[in-house]
């Protein structure tokens, strides 16, 4: 009983949230295989208490298994998802491989859970940033309509990876004993340039693009209008990281099409919406921040209030764990999701 599944990109800093995940949600498991790439294999990581040997990743890794989730970077999921999927398993893959793939589900269960009948093998998980906006906007979207969003993200180091984290613990310390400190990965560690990240604000997160926007922006701008399956909406991102070790936050300004709605309407609805908790009472100075989101797998919205000008405008702030429901928890849901569904067997 229960099913086969690997984690790719085991000892990384999403891999290790995976397999915590699929522990804390009860996954049905009747087998577990760790696997990452030639430098990390032979490494072990505790599993409830039992040591599983991390493997390299490899073709032939994949025989038996029935769920495989990906989160090694983008060219291993190029390489080996079709490799996993030859052999029978159905792939959940946490990098932009695919995403924009037209034949690749790209699916947040809350808002497009449908998607996952389409699948030829591969579900895409979307960016984190993404995620967290799109669960908050989809209750919305059902009711009101929604014709633009403009996003300004405050975005934790972790988002970057386990090495990031330890940057940025590194140059806090040695700045407080003011010694001299390097830096190395922020804000990308394959662009020309890298900057300090404590006591800082970094506005670039990924790699600029031809227009002007980074790679995480046009992220957040594709993605959003394939999840959403809207097309032509209008949306624009400015992404910033932050000295923030865990919890991605974004102020996000949307116009809806329907008229005489009120701030009060929309709190009303998204305290009722899926995944979110709302946290929105300025009286009483409560609203969501990312130390309070740590841990949790739910997206937490506050600050909703209607634009001066714009009588369809409002603005809203999004809070997640970035590795949770941006990555880990968005994973083994959809892998919950496929079982509940019937759309994977166990083989
Ligand atoms: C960050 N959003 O915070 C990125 C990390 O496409 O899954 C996630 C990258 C991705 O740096």
């Amino acid at each position: 009983n229960g099913f086969h599944v690997a984690v790719v990109g085991a000892t990384g800093a999403v891999g290790q949230q995976m397999i915590q995940t699929l522990i804390n949600e009860n996954f049905p498991i009747k087998k577990l295989t760790l696997l990452s790439s030639a430098r990390s294999a032979g490494k072990k990581v505790n599993v409830n208490g039992q040591e599983i040997t991390v493997q390299e990743a490899k073709p032939e890794s994949f025989e038996d298994v029935d769920i495989a989730l990906f989160s090694a970077g983008g060219s291993v999921s190029k390489e080996l998802a079709p490799e996993a999927v030859k052999r029978g398993a159905v792939v959940v893959d946490n990098t932009s491989a695919f995403r924009m793939d037209e034949n690749t589900p790209l699916v947040v269960p809350e808002v497009n859970e449908t998607d996952l009948h389409e699948h030829n093998g591969v579900i895409a998980n979307p960016n984190c940033s993404t995620i967290q906006m799109v669960v908050a906007l989809e209750p919305i979207r059902k009711k009101y309509g929604l014709k633009k969003v403009i996003v300004s993200t405050y975005q934790a180091v972790s988002g970057a990876g386990a090495a990031a984290v330890e940057e940025l613990m590194n140059q806090t310390k040695s700045i407080i004993n003011e010694e001299e400190f390097e830096a190395n990965i922020l804000p990308v560690g394959s662009d020309k340039k890298h900057y300090q990240i404590a006591f800082n604000a970094i506005p670039q997160i990924d790699k600029f693009q031809d227009n002007g926007f980074t790679f995480e922006e046009m992220k957040m701008i594709n993605e959003t209008k394939k999840i959403m399956h809207l097309p032509d909406l209008q949306v624009a991102a400015t992404c910033v990281r932050l000295p923030v070790a865990v919890g991605h936050s974004e102020s996000v300004y949307f116009e809806i099409e329907a008229e005489g709605v009120t701030a009060s309407e929309i709190k009303a609805l998204l305290k009722d919406a899926p995944g979110v908790v709302l946290q929105d009472d300025p009286d009483n100075q409560i609203y969501p921040m990312p130390a309070d989101c740590v841990g949790k797998n739910d997206v937490f919205v506050g600050r909703i209030r209607q634009d001066l000008d714009e009588k369809l405008g409002f603005h809203m702030w999004v809070v997640s764990d970035n590795l949770l429901k941006g990555a880990a928890w968005n994973s083994v849901q959809i892998a919950e999701r496929l079982v509940e569904l019937g759309i994977v067997k166990s083989k």
